[in-house]
């Protein structure tokens, strides 16, 4: 097979990828290893930057976003009794959607066949080539018979744990990581939000967050250390945890029920520089993670394939050589911003094991600063809600 753009990948950046690719006619396949319901059993993140929603809507895939996800225009800041409202609609004239990333990627996986991008799943031991020449390609296993697709430009959307990273020489590559010392235990539950915006609470006993899918969904989130298991929080457990750090006012409001999904995700701050080497660009967790404390991670990746989108795209229209040369500086740059916001939220929101009293106290007083402060609160505000592209 030969394609203008193979992407490995349909998560979030390989769909919209995909989709950015399809509406300006530019062939574009996807391979992928898992199946589609197996993405779509995966549950991660709960809310969209008006640049992810843009895109959707540019695409003109954001009709059930739009009647299902929930605008919102403000979440909360708790420490003890205190709770610091951040006015994010007032503050940046703009809002934050909650609509899950399991909805989105359904959106985009449910548009690939009229819009004409394929999705080749369960593809097995890709692999690829000549990434460095004219003339790369990747091969996979499907069926028992090892396919080849050759392209003009390999994208890889495959995630933290995907090849395509692996095939940038570390003699031109960088990576930066932070793992932090505890990771996040979420359910997931079939009954009302506790609060009709989120809450992302700072207690003695660690970290919390309350935040939902629907008016009938919602998704909690507690800190819990790198060592504890799934198993060692059956339901009721984590329900009071939540209760406690969540605050007497919103357990008040708090509806216990059922798990639908329960996992624990490990915390971490990385990123991988260049994010273009040859034929061969990478957008998203393939080239960086950031704790979810700020809501970034499926963000990022949106601004990233919006960034490279346009870089194909003046390639294959305007024979523009510059912006494919120029996407990784592109990017990164934003990356960047957004660690720095999600690197100082987990500082601020969370109770580090080696932390010291003066190291409370400096949250203590940052938090004071924030609640009296409308500079502050409006540079954690234009954070959220994601900064121009
Ligand atoms: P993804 O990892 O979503 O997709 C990569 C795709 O590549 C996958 O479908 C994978 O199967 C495929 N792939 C991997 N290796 C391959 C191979 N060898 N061949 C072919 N295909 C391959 N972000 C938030 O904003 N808020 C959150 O609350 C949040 N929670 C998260 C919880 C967890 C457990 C994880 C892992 C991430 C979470 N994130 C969260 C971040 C997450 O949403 C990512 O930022 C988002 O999925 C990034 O999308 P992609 O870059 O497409 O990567
Ligand atoms: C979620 O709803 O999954 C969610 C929301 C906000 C975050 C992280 C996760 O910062």
């Amino acid at each position: 097979m030969r394609t203008q753009v193979a992407i490995i990948g349909a998560g979030p950046a390989g769909l919209m990828l995909g989709h950015l690719l399809r509406a300006e006619g530019i062939d574009a396949v996807i391979v992928e290893r898992a199946s589609a319901d197996y993405i779509l059993g995966r549950i991660r993140a709960g809310v969209l930057e008006r640049t992810t929603t843009d895109l959707m809507d540019r695409l003109g895939l954001g009709a059930r976003m739009h009647a299902q996800g929930l605008p919102h225009d403000g979440f909360h800041l708790a420490d003890g009794e205190r709770l610091i409202r951040i006015d994010i609609g007032a503050l940046t004239g703009r809002q934050v959607m909650v609509y899950g990333q399991t909805e989105v990627t359904r959106d985009l996986m449910d548009a690939a066949i009229d819009r004409g991008l394929e999705i080749i799943y369960q593809a097995a031991n890709v692999a690829l080539h000549d990434v460095d020449g004219n003339a790369p390609y990747l091969t996979y296993e499907k069926d028992g018979t090892i396919h080849r697709i050759d392209a003009d430009f390999l994208c890889g959307c495959d995630g933290f744990h995907g090849p395509s990273r692996k095939m940038i020489p570390a003699s031109v590559a960088t990576a930066y990581e932070k793992v932090y010392p505890f990771g996040w235990l979420g359910i997931l539950a079939d009954v009302p939000p506790c609060n009709h915006e989120l809450i992302y609470a700072n207690h003695d006993r660690g970290f919390a967050l309350a935040s939902m899918r629907s008016e009938t969904r919602s998704r909690y989130y507690i800190q819990v250390p790198l060592d504890e298991r799934v198993e060692d929080w059956p339901d009721d457990r984590l329900w009071d945890e939540l209760a406690i750090r969540l605050g007497p006012e919103a357990a008040s409001h708090m509806t216990r029920g059922p798990a639908l999904e329960k996992s624990i995700a490990p915390l971490r701050s990385f990123v991988f520089e260049p994010m273009r080497h040859g034929r061969l660009m990478l957008a998203g967790d393939s080239a960086h993670i950031v704790p979810p404390t700020g809501a970034k991670g499926l963000n990022l990746a949106m601004s990233d394939v919006h960034y490279l989108s346009e870089a194909i795209i003046g390639y294959f229209h305007r024979n523009d050589r510059e912006a494919i040369a120029g996407y990784s500086d592109k990017a990164l740059a934003r990356v960047w911003k957004s660690e720095r916001f999600s690197w100082q939220l987990t500082k601020l929101m969370h109770r580090f094991p080696d932390g010291d009293a003066f190291d409370r106290r400096m949250q203590v007083a940052d938090l004071d600063y924030i609640a009296s402060s409308v500079a502050a609160q409006t540079t954690i505000a234009e954070n959220y809600v994601g900064l121009p592209l």
